[in-house]
């Protein structure tokens, strides 16, 4: 008997016209009633291909800001308007346009886990999936200040040996994710390879046989006959991985690595979202035409 909250979502959804996008962080049941699910920009680039009217975007709160910035006839809800991301919130535009000040020829690179309006003080977006390809664009003589999350960027300075100036922010969910994690599970585990996510501390990286976005981590396992796999990312990651490798097992590094923002969504909050079309996500047209510029600029590399 298919549960009646995933039938309403199923009759809401074709009467509004929408699409529902969830994150490969989002809760299991909410991944398996959505029409994608992928990364922020992926399920963005999705969600502007298609006809509907309204996109529903399980995730949090900069990634539906990006659904509107690039889907600008079409009506982006969030079914909890208080999933943030702590890593987004560590930096204001104020602040930005503060350090600036202090390094006037910097290029600023930001990573897509940023508020529109940090994109918008920004000269050029990234994602985990492509930052170090952007990094690597820019010359060598500019002086690159890289916002928000210290680890990625520390992660792409140790893959191009590049000096670079980097903000304060992490992800707490990552971070949870010690080394000791990782290596007593290595112990009982030997034949495991190691994914991590590059949010990660430096620490863990090393440890790993692999690092990438959450879409990279996906396809791994496809690509070589390793049977487990300890996973360094959010485990909401676990649900898709699962799906997609029946015969495969996942290992999370730890079960500390949940996103509480992320699990702010429930199947309850998606159906009542589409009831009451909220809560809407706009982003102030003066900003976004920045914010657009700075992605449309990582988008033109990759
Ligand atoms: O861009 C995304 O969706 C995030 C936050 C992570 C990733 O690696 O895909
Ligand atoms: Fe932000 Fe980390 Fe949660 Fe992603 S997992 S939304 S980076 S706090």
């Amino acid at each position: 008997m298919t549960d009646p909250i995933v039938e309403r979502i199923s009759e809401l959804r074709k009467k509004h016209n929408a699409i529902i996008l969830a994150h490969n962080y989002q809760r299991g049941e909410i991944q398996d009633v959505a029409d994608f699910v992928g990364d922020s920009l992926g399920l963005s680039q999705q969600a502007a291909k298609t006809d509907a009217d309204l996109i529903v975007f399980c995730g949090v709160h900069f990634m539906a800001e990006t659904a509107a910035m690039l889907c600008p006839d079409k009506t982006v809800i969030m079914p909890d308007e208080n999933a943030g991301c702590p890593m987004a919130a560590m930096i204001t535009a104020r602040e930005l346009r503060e350090k600036k000040k202090l390094y006037p020829d910097v290029t600023v690179v930001c990573y897509v886990n940023s508020t529109a309006a940090v994109k918008a003080e920004s000269d050029i977006c990234c994602t985990s999936a492509n930052a170090t390809k952007i990094v690597a664009s820019i010359p060598k003589d500019r002086e690159i200040l890289f916002v928000p999350d210290k680890s990625l960027g520390a992660y792409v300075a140790s893959c191009l040996n590049r000096k670079m100036i980097f903000w304060d922010g992490y992800c707490p969910s990552h971070h949870r994710i010690l080394s000791e994690h990782v290596v007593q599970l290595k112990s009982e585990h030997p034949d495991a390879k190691i994914v991590v996510h590059p949010e990660c501390t430096p620490d863990v990286i090393a440890l790993a046989d692999h690092v990438a976005s959450t879409t990279g981590i996906i396809k791994y396992p496809g690509s070589n006959h390793t049977k487990e796999f300890i996973v360094g990312t959010e485990i909401g990651i676990l649900h898709r991985l699962r799906q997609t490798y029946p015969d495969k097992t996942f290992l999370p590094a730890t079960p500390l690595s949940d996103c509480p923002n992320m699990k702010l969504n429930t199947l309850e909050k998606v159906m009542w979202s589409l009831e009451d079309l909220q809560f809407v996500v706009t982003v102030p047209e003066e900003i976004a035409v920045k914010a657009r510029k700075t992605i449309q600029q990582m988008l033109d590399l990759s």
